[in-house]
């Protein structure tokens, strides 16, 4: 058995692909490696550092270095020698440490996890993770922002890439989706076209990670399938407040395929147990400058600290006879089923409870597959999917270089696997014998003749497509309900609250006043005018634009029931769950009140971050306390709800403190609870906190929880 990362044997590999990996991973059995095969948590340091080493520093052959520090010269102030093996070998592999970054995606955290089946589903699938409640198979889960570069900031307006990977009993099976149930268009020929519009301008390599650009626009004006996704995009959905509070979706239409060849349709969907939340535009802005690696490290930190985040999986099973039935296609990825039509009837849940050891080895080198499912799921004909089919796979032979991807262990199944491919670049196992074709009769010889196909338990693709088509043709079309670009985009619009109408109407004008090209403006105003006329009227407005005239839809929108599941606001949890209140204090504070309030949270699930002007540990009544930031580097919007303790004197010494200031100004026009004491509210004066049902005594937090007060936002901010 293999002796994984943590010393544990993985039941689930064969013993051949264990010997196979334990002779020849590079370092295996070798401190300082934590792959797969062992030490994990090993690390070599150099013994002037002042820490015990762990073992002797060698280079990449084995041979043991005895000097770290200096490079070989030809006397004390000489050349450098060519001779110098050790430096050229340490240098020319730092010289290659980059891999490409994603095309798109490039900006990703990941953490490994659990999944456990909730409810069997043996009825819908033949997929063994299925059959049993209580099953559970690990997984790899990895979030990111697509358009953004691998070092860009975590919360500009964008789409979440929301990646898992199961590793089955019967195989990978890759749920690549997003935190948006639709998608930009329709058909994967229009894929490289959306991507270059919404990256950086090819010309003048800006903007980084942000759609607020003429391309971009340019495409989405002219592309009318791009307005449901739009509506998403603008929406306060594309900036979750973390990674742990947003919805995942696969997005297609996939099938669930039962023992019998009985197949239904599904669409995919991950419900965060913490509830959705997410920021206001202002607040992602300004946390994009107070902490480029928010969701990243809120991830990070939340698993680190044993607050697990866990999202339960559920499906929306259908089938012909109800998709028939429907206004929409259910294979066009711009249309969504409204949960109200189709009820989401959960089958597991996902717990993230480990973070990777190595970002790159894990995170970065993870590959993920649409095309990797497993008996009893498998796809539909829509038509984008059809074409990730092939992406993906090609995508990682450019990225990770080598056909021999699925060698490495974060992409490898951790059940056996065994066929007749052979070599490659980077081929990492050593497979025995001759048997590298099929058929053969090496066994007749007493050889190991390898392993062949099983009909009862293999993949088989489900036999009927039941889409109405004619496999006989061959044509470059869109099926007919595609041409309805409106009728889901007014869904959405329609089923949001006034104050995200509102958000969605600003996050419009805000990203057109960066469209330099007006006739850009005007087309997309012209098909706001399909979605809704009062958005458009209020878009115009905002530009100070008249309105154009309505563009022509290429069929008539029908009207859709509105669904309160698209909506964040209806659904919003009063929980202290997961979340982070932001506590300020000063010399001569009272500590046990502090001290109450922290074992409050904490006893709620929440965690407390103390914010001061020095963090070494300041003078308070009851004791000394430290700080876990200082003032200036830990801005509210960094929380989720803020309270204070503060003398008067500190509290009028503060409040000549731009930062303490502008604490409570953002909180309050983030809309967030703010508990404080007496001596607080010469701060609070200064900051134009007015009173109202979220500003209260620190008594009072508890009962108000770190709920955001969105009645306060007409009287801070326009949302005409
Ligand atoms: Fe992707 N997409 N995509 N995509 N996608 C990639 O694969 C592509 C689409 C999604 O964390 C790439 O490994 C095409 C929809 C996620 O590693 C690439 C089309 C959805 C991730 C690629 C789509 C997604 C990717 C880039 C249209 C939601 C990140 C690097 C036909 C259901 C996975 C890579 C990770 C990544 C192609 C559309 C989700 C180039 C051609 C729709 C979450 O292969």
């Amino acid at each position: 058995m293999a002796t994984p990362r943590n010393g544990k044997a993985d039941a689930n590999r064969s013993p051949a692909l264990d010997n196979a990996l334990r002779d020849h991973q590079p370092g295996a059995g070798q401190p300082g490696y934590a792959t797969d095969l062992g030490n994990a948590g090993e690390t070599h340091q150099d013994a002037d550092a002042g820490t015990a080493p762990a073992g002797f520093l060698t280079d990449n052959f084995g041979h043991r270095l005895s000097d770290n520090q200096n490079s070989l010269k030809a006397g004390e102030r000489g050349l450098t020698l060519l001779e110098d093996f050790i430096l050229r070998e340490k240098i020319f592999h730092f010289d290659h440490e980059r891999i490409p970054e994603r095309i798109v995606h490039a900006r990703g955290s990941g953490a490994h996890g659990v999944f456990e089946v909730t409810k069997a589903i043996p009825e819908l699938t033949r997929a063994g993770l299925f059959q049993k409640a209580g099953t559970t198979c690990p997984v790899f889960t990895r979030f990111s922002t697509v358009a953004g570069g691998a070092g860009s900031v975590d919360t500009p307006r964008d789409v979440r890439g929301f990646a898992v990977k199961f590793y089955t009993d019967e195989g990978n099976w890759d749920l690549v989706g997003n935190n948006i149930p639709v998608f930009f268009i329709q058909d994967a020929m229009k894929f490289p076209d959306l991507v270059h519009s919404v990256k950086m301008e090819a010309d003048r390599g800006y903007p980084q990670a942000g759609s607020a650009h003429d391309t971009f626009w340019d495409f989405v004006g002219l592309m009318p399938e791009t307005m449901h996704m739009i509506m998403w995009a603008m929406s306060d959905r594309a900036i979750p407040r973390t990674l742990r509070m947003m919805e995942g979706f696969g997005v297609h239409t996939f099938r669930l395929v039962n023992a019998n060849g009985v197949g239904k349709f599904v669409k995919f969907h991950w419900k965060p147990v913490l509830g959705m939340e997410s920021l206001i535009w202002d607040e992602a802005v300004k946390i994009a400058g107070a902490d480029q690696d928010f969701h990243r490290r809120d991830l990070f930190e939340s698993i680190a600290a044993g607050s697990f985040p866990a999202w339960d999986l559920g499906v929306q099973v259908f089938d012909e006879e109800f998709a028939a039935a429907q206004p929409y296609d259910v294979l066009d990825a711009t249309k969504l089923i409204p949960e109200e039509d189709v009820p989401v009837e959960i089958v597991g849940r996902m717990t993230l409870n480990r973070n990777v050891d190595n970002f790159f080895a894990e995170t970065e080198q993870v590959a993920f597959l649409p095309s990797n499912v497993i008996p009893g799921i498998d796809f539909s004909n829509d038509p984008l999917l059809q074409g990730r089919l092939f992406s993906y796979l090609d995508t990682q032979k450019s990225r990770l270089g080598t056909t021999n991807f699925h060698q490495i262990p974060i992409n490898a199944p951790k059940c056996p696997f065994h066929n007749m491919q052979r070599d490659g670049l980077m081929q990492t196992l050593v497979p025995t014998g001759r048997a590298n074709y099929e058929p053969n009769s090496l066994n007749e010889a007493g050889e190991d003749s390898g392993p062949r196909a099983s009909p009862d338990t293999g993949f088989t693709s489900f036999r009927e497509n039941g889409e109405r088509n004619d496999p006989t043709e061959k044509v470059r079309v869109r099926a007919e309900l595609f041409a309805d670009h409106y009728s889901q985009a007014a869904l959405f619009y329609h089923s949001q609250t006034e104050n995200e109408q509102a958000h969605i109407a600003s996050a419009l004008v805000f990203e057109l006043s960066k469209v330099t090209l007006e006739h850009v403006r005007v087309r997309v105003l012209s098909r706001l005018r399909n979605v809704d006329e009062d958005l458009a009227a209020r878009v115009a407005d905002g530009l100070a634009m008249d309105l154009p005239e309505k563009a022509p839809a290429a069929r008539k929108p029908v009207e859709m029931k509105p669904s309160d599941a698209l909506s964040i606001q209806k659904q919003a949890k009063s929980t202290f769950e997961g979340r982070k209140v932001g506590i300020l204090f000063a010399e001569g504070s009272d500590k046990a009140t502090i001290d109450k309030m922290k074992a409050d949270v904490e006893a709620a699930g929440g965690s407390v971050f103390l914010v001061a002007q020095k963090v070494g540990g300041i003078p308070v009544k009851g004791g000394t306390l430290k700080a876990d930031g200082k003032l200036e580097g830990s801005p509210s919007m960094l929380f989720d709800a803020v309270a204070s303790v503060l003398m008067p004197a500190e509290a009028e010494k503060l409040a000549k403190q731009g930062a303490a200031v502008q604490w409570f100004m953002d909180a309050y026009g983030h809309c967030k609870t703010i508990a404080h004491c007496n001596g607080t509210k010469v701060i609070l004066e200064k900051a134009g906190v007015e009173p109202d049902e979220g500003v209260v005594p620190n008594e009072k937090l508890m009962d108000v929880g770190p709920v955001r007060h969105f009645v306060r936002e007409p009287n801070i901010r326009d949302l005409s």
